[in-house]
């Protein structure tokens, strides 16, 4: 049996003032923005978790459906004695269909910027799958960063789930899928999700649910930056937005200021005018072809391609090309 997995982490003291300086850099952006990645804190990773569940949110139980239904069928793409790297690994619940199907995944790289959550998931997993080498990686898959050298010797495949892709602006999933054949290597294969195009009231259903949970994790930024940079934003003064925008395909999440207002945030006196808002998200919406024309283009080659019935959403296998 493997010993129990230990997140390897970074300084936390660096991360912090990077934090601080991105919020204040975005803040003072014409439009205001913020990056999506800080929503994962350990309770934006919770109010992530009670977003698969919502009836609006079709995305994760449409992919947990495709996944399932094509698990043998995926796991033909890994060769013998492989190391799955999962980007963004959140919960862990779709790389167990993975396992379940594809024996040969004889070591476990999630990465993952929510060290809370991928320190607890990696322990269970673990202790799931005793076999199995459990190797957490704390890090900001934006930034570069290296693989666990225990995996050297191992055939490299790539899981990243969710359409979390689409929350990249799409020069930025251009560089993120050239970085992630990089870092795989020669003949690595990358089982991804996609989010597709489709009726522009389920999309803003998705996004603005009855339940109010969603706009409870667009606040939590807020919150956040409140508890770990000091600041003063009062949650009341702003509203949870998000609509698609048909023409840059995207789902746009945003934070409006209700009124004019000032906020103290690290040291620094941010003004807002009434209905100033803060960008905090932009979720990509592809096509089949839209989507593999962007693999393509950063070197990846389409082996594969399964949908559900409706058409929502998509997982595609890809190869890197020689
Ligand atoms: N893969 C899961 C979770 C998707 S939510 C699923 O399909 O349901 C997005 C996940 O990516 C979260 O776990 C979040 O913490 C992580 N994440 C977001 N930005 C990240 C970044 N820049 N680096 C590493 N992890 C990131
Ligand atoms: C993680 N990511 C793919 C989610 C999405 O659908 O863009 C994040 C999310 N934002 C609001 N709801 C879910």
């Amino acid at each position: 049996m493997n010993v129990p997995a230990r997140v390897v982490r970074p300084q936390p003291l660096a991360e912090q003032s990077q934090f601080a300086s991105d919020v204040l850099a975005g803040l003072s952006m014409r439009p205001k923005r913020l990056s999506p990645k800080y929503f994962y804190d350990e309770a934006g990773s919770q109010l992530f978790e009670q977003i698969t569940e919502l009836p609006e949110y079709y995305p994760t139980r449409t992919e947990l459906a495709i996944l399932l239904e094509h698990a043998s069928d995926i796991a033909r793409a890994f060769g013998p004695s492989t190391a799955l790297v999962e980007f963004g690994s959140g919960s862990t619940r779709k790389v167990r269909i993975l396992l379940a199907a594809a024996p040969s995944i004889e070591a476990y790289v999630p990465v993952d910027i929510s060290a809370e959550m991928l320190s607890q998931e990696a322990a269970q997993l673990q202790h799931d799958y005793p076999r199995l080498r459990v190797l957490p990686l704390a890090a900001d898959f934006t930034q570069p960063f290296r693989l666990p050298d225990a995996i050297n010797g191992l055939a490299r495949a790539g899981f990243f789930p969710g359409s979390t892709i689409g929350n990249f602006e799409p020069h930025d999933a251009s560089a993120f899928l050239v970085h992630a054949r990089r870092m795989l290597g020669r003949k690595a294969v990358l089982i991804i999700g996609v989010d597709l195009a489709k009726d522009v009231n389920v999309l803003n259903a998705a996004y603005d649910d009855a339940a109010g949970v969603t706009a409870k994790f667009n606040l939590n930024l807020l919150a956040r930056i409140n508890r770990e940079l000091g600041a003063d934003f009062n949650l009341d003064s702003f509203s949870h937005e998000a609509f698609y925008n048909s023409e840059r395909h995207r789902i746009e999440m945003h934070l409006a200021s209700r009124r004019r207002q000032k906020v103290r945030v690290a040291g620094r006196v941010i003004e807002f005018r009434a209905g100033e808002t803060i960008h905090t998200e932009s979720s990509y919406k592809y096509t089949l072809e839209s989507f593999g024309a962007l693999a393509r283009g950063a070197g990846w080659t389409p082996l594969k391609t399964w949908t559900d019935a409706r058409g929502y959403f998509s997982v595609h296998a890809l190869t890197a090309t020689a």
